[in-house]
């Protein structure tokens, strides 16, 4: 290894004792590097996540140890969050949280038990990299998907601009300004901030999406991954169905439907059964109040593959908590303390005097979620603005409990979009001490303040 490339070692004392000078067993590492993408027939450079095999992210099986060197080749300093992971707090990989951000020509370790199981991502917390599609697959193979011998697909969607992402946030910032283009009218929600050139599949858009092959009759297990930065999907099968198998990568009752609201962050989980007809099915995300769209193709063997236009012809549904009403934990929080210890307001609020976003705390703006450890604890999240904010935890899996006074024992999940006039409580057991970031996932959201954190009290 490169002398310059000081290793920053994090976590156990055994970690510490491993040799920095060469990958130990089982360590994987992942290269934060540039690359080259096609959009519209025309290149693009943007960041990516690979190993040196060249897979993109990182698949483990359940019980496997999440042993990683991250690199960063990149000329500027970045990071890679663990979305949907709960490792150690200082292994989270939010810069000036968990640890320092990693520069540019450096690494840094993670060692932790690979937990929970499911469909997770990652992705950098650093300045708007995210935009740049610094983000990839971080996939924990089930014990009982990996038995079920089913042919799994993931997929990652993500929103394209030719604009740089500063100068999107810039132009937010200016159009913004005074509210003018806010919708004040209850009836309209506003739905997108940013005109996006193109949606992407895998890194692909409808001009060359990618055709997967599968068995005539098979059974084919989707992993979604919305890692846009700031869209809403709805994933759309069509005429077919799907059974929505889990949710953030968390077990769900199984749900039989063909549109599958994904905000911002989510993952859904489908289950597609070919109906050996020998017809090809797509799996789109339409964008939210948008005609654009991304997606793949699954394919039997001979089936033709028809030309899908990356317009399609209505607007994509408004993502709502409509389908989150019908969810059900298949693992829910254990039941032998039910009652809330804690019970923490927090209100999501923009500001009309320009682009500005909060989530104050017990209506402190600045201040953390505190909670202590062993506490079973709610977060009742109400919505007073006019746009959707898919709202993260880190470090934790919450289960969602009540959506506008209607009590449901909902999903677990890592993210749940609030929509506008809305209150959602979720509710979590305090088991991972630290202090843990918390806030919209809406990127320009949380650059603009929706961004809080959750402290452990007296954890060290
Ligand atoms: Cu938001």
């Amino acid at each position: 290894m490169h002398p310059s490339r000081r290793s920053l070692l994090l976590g156990t004392v055994a970690l510490a004792a491993a040799p920095a000078s060469h990958a130990a067993d089982g360590q994987k590492i992942l290269r934060l590097q540039t690359r080259q993408i096609e959009v519209g027939g025309k290149a693009a450079t943007r960041y990516g996540v690979t190993q040196p095999s060249g897979a993109v992210g990182l698949t483990l099986d359940e019980g496997d140890i999440f042993d990683v060197r991250v690199e960063n080749t990149l000329k500027v300093t970045s990071g890679l969050h663990w979305h949907g992971l709960n490792p150690p707090w200082r292994q989270d990989g939010v810069p000036y949280i968990s640890g320092p951000p990693i520069a540019s020509g450096q690494s840094a370790a993670y060692k932790f038990p690979a937990l929970p199981a499911g469909t997770r991502w990652m992705h950098s917390h650093f300045s708007l990299q995210e935009q740049d599609l610094l983000a990839a697959p971080l996939i924990v193979r089930e014990t009982e998907a990996i038995r079920s011998g089913r042919q799994e697909v993931v997929v990652l969607f993500e929103d394209f601009s030719w604009t740089l992402p500063e100068a999107l946030f810039e132009k937010l910032r200016q159009t913004k300004m005074g509210g003018m283009a806010m919708s004040m009218d209850p009836a309209k929600p506003d739905l997108n901030d940013i005109q996006y050139d193109a949606y992407l599949a895998n890194d692909r858009t409808l001009a060359d999406p990618q055709v997967i092959d599968v068995e005539r009759a098979g059974e084919v297990r989707l992993r979604l991954i919305n890692g846009s930065a700031s869209t809403n999907f709805t994933i759309d099968l069509g005429a077919d169905e799907g059974t929505l198998l889990s949710v953030d990568g968390n077990p769900v009752e199984p749900l039989q439907a063909s549109l599958f609201p994904l905000a911002i962050a989510q993952r859904a989980d489908i289950l597609v059964r070919l109906q050996g007809d020998g017809r090809a099915i797509p799996v789109l995300a339409r964008g939210e109040g948008r005609t654009l769209q991304a997606g793949i193709v699954l394919r039997p063997r001979g089936a033709a593959v028809a030309k899908i236009p990356d317009q399609g012809t209505t607007d994509g549904p408004v993502v709502g908590l409509n389908q989150e009403l019908l969810l059900r934990a298949a693992r829910p929080l254990l039941a032998k303390h039910k009652r809330v210890d804690r019970s923490i307001p927090v209100a999501l609020s923009g500001s009309m005097m320009g682009y500005n976003w909060s989530m104050p705390v017990h209506d402190m703006a600045g201040a953390p979620a505190t909670v202590v450890r062993g506490e079973r604890v709610e977060l009742v999240m109400r919505n007073d603005t006019m746009m959707a904010h898919p709202m993260h935890l880190h470090g934790h899996s919450f289960q969602v409990t009540e959506i506008n006074d209607a009590k449901l024992a909902g999903a677990m999940r890592d993210c749940i979009l609030v929509p506008p006039r809305t209150t959602v409580k979720v509710v979590f057991d305090a088991d991972n001490p630290g202090i843990w970031a918390y806030h919209c996932h809406n990127l320009y959201h949380m650059a603009a303040g929706m961004f809080t954190t959750l402290v452990y009290r007296g954890f060290t």
